[in-house]
């Protein structure tokens, strides 16, 4: 039997607020660049009429062909994480409302979701409330594999939300809690595989009914220091390819 029949498929789901830089730390995660113009995500269509629908584009890059919008994409991505490998298909979706036309879909698909608010945006760390609220609601649980990203962390001097404020919104939840920089590529990986550890854990807890420890930083409420290293020297690879 081949090693990919053995490959487990992680279906991870980027939502938050517009302009948070959902797309940018997708990109950065997947292709290892910054993304610095604002070009609004849009959800299942094409942001002028187009014949082709999105969904014809099957893990696809992000769309750049001129006079296209950027619509809602899948992206996969092979990793190690913990010595286990993953393949994580990672769905960026759209923040602003307007935009939002899948977003019970996608809910109802995806394993695991980064809830990621700006450290800029008071009202982005208001809304991640609601997206969670409507996960657990259309997952019909009390708790869920998610983890809460406070992006954009390169911007100290325009800070809105302290980092207790998001720890403490993910201790009320019961994740974990990182904050990152798309731009500078701070915990961009430990944000992504640190969901995956999730629903490791999420899964074994189903399987066994009973609660997993996690311990040390990485703990749900804990704090990744968002100096670019993972404190627990546990974090993704670093040697990730794109599948
Ligand atoms: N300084 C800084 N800017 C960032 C960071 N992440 C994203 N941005 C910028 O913020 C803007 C919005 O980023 P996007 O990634 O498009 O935001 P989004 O969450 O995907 O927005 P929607 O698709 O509308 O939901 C862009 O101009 C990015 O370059 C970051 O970590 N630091
Ligand atoms: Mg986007």
């Amino acid at each position: 039997m081949s090693r990919a029949q053995f490959l487990r498929e992680y279906k991870l789901v980027v939502v938050g607020g517009g302009g948070v830089g959902k797309s940018a730390l997708t990109i950065q995660f997947i292709q290892s660049h910054f993304v610095d113009e604002y070009d609004p995500t849009i959800e299942g269509t094409w942001r002028r009429p187009h014949t082709q629908p999105c969904s014809l584009l099957l893990a696809s890059s992000r769309c750049s062909r001129s006079g296209m919008a950027n619509v809602t994409d899948s992206y996969r991505k092979q990793c190690v994480i913990d010595d286990e490998v993953a393949l994580l298909d990672v769905l960026d979706t759209a923040g602003q409302e307007e935009y939002g036309a899948m977003r019970e879909q996608y809910m109802r698909t995806g394993e695991g979701f980064l809830l990621v608010y700006s450290i800029t945006s008071r009202n982005s760390f208001e809304e991640i409330s609601t997206f969670h609220q409507q996960i657990l609601r259309v997952k019909d649980k009390d708790s869920f594999p998610v983890i809460v990203v406070a992006n954009k962390c390169d911007l100290e001097f325009e800070r809105q939300v302290g980092m207790n404020e998001g720890r403490d919104l993910a201790k009320h939840f019961g994740c974990r809690f990182i904050e990152t920089s798309a731009k500078q590529r701070i915990n961009v990986d430990e944000a992504f595989s640190n969901l995956v550890r999730e629903i490791r854990k999420y899964n074994k807890e189903q399987q066994t009914g009973r609660p997993v420890q996690s311990n040390g930083p990485n703990a749900p409420g804990s704090y990744n220091h968002p100096d670019g290293l993972d404190q627990t020297g546990t974090g993704c690879c670093g040697g990730c390819v794109v599948a």
